[in-house]
């Protein structure tokens, strides 16, 4: 159900018969808690966060779209997260045989500003779903509905900010041996050489041809979550540590050591779409007990 969220923004409640929820504001289309049925928080958000369009909120889960960086002509990580997004009028059917499941569908409203910077219309729309099980799923379908039949191309990510206990006790598994390119060194192609990732320093990679399938262990907490994704063979990695993390004005000095970036997402090769063709990507997240081996 919609109600008032900081600042006057709306939001979306999601709650599910367990106990688990989520909500998800209209501003941004952007997931800002997610929590499990014991009412554990399991996204960051930042203390910070500013909740005053046009700038982004930082933390939860953003969809970065039609870019993701900068490589482009438009601002850092698209428009689509700066933008009021409304309940989705005439939504995508559900799959046949569908579980029960608390959902909402949002779908993004351009400006007339934005065909400036990027002159093409889409409809994106996004799906967030809490299972029975308390895993949150979301799914976006981006159409090309250019008039003049011309294609466009695009880059996605879903900004992911997932909560930790303490960042250095913390490892990602399922991208060992893959390749990276490191946005910390010009891009620069690197392979994997550890058997998980682990974080000492400041790491901000987008990992090549990932699995379907990456673990986050909170060593700590002895939670692990799992990722799961379709149509998004990417992976960045970020975590700003200290310096950055005072660089920024919405993120407190010491709030790095508690959260992890970990998206999925479709950056090394954009996505390019006909007139009329429509693409589809799912996140899948969930949240398990674990302990700190490898293969939970
Ligand atoms: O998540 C990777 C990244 O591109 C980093 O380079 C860093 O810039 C981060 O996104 C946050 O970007 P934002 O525009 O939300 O401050």
């Amino acid at each position: 159900r919609l109600c008032q969220g900081v600042n006057g923004l709306e939001k979306f409640v999601l709650r599910e018969i367990r106990g688990s929820s989520a909500e998800v504001y209209l501003y941004g289309g952007q997931v800002t808690s997610w929590k499990n049925d014991l009412g554990e928080e399991l996204l960051f958000l930042s203390n910070k966060a500013t909740f005053s369009p046009p700038k982004a909120v930082r933390g939860g889960i953003s969809v970065c779209f039609p870019q993701v960086g900068t490589h482009g002509a438009l601002e850092q990580h698209g428009f689509a997260r700066n933008r009021m997004w409304s309940i989705d009028p005439a939504p995508p059917p559900f799959p046949p045989n569908s579980t029960n499941r608390t959902y909402v569908d949002l779908i993004l409203n351009l400006s007339e500003e934005d065909p400036k910077i990027w002159p093409h219309s889409c409809e994106c729309r996004l799906r967030v779903t809490l299972g029975p099980g308390g895993d949150l799923l979301l799914t976006s379908r981006i159409r090309n509905t250019n008039a003049d039949g011309k294609t466009f191309s695009f880059t996605l990510a879903y900004h992911t900010y997932f909560r930790v206990t303490d960042i250095s006790e913390v490892r990602v598994e399922g991208l060992e041996t893959l390749d990276y390119t490191d946005n910390l060194l010009e891009k620069e192609r690197f392979t994997e050489q550890g058997d998980a990732i682990t974080f000492e320093s400041e790491v901000d990679r987008v990992y090549l041809g990932t699995p379907t399938k990456i673990a986050i262990i909170d060593h700590e907490r002895k939670r692990t979550f799992v990722l799961r994704k379709d149509g998004l063979p990417d992976a960045v990695v970020w975590n700003p540590w200290d310096k950055k993390a005072k660089a920024m004005a919405d993120f407190g000095d010491d709030e790095y050591k508690h959260m992890l970036c970990v998206e999925a997402a479709a950056v090394e090769k954009q996505i390019t779409l006909k007139a009329g063709e429509e693409w589809k990507g799912r996140l899948e997240l969930s949240a398990v007990p674990s302990s700190y081996c490898s293969g939970q």
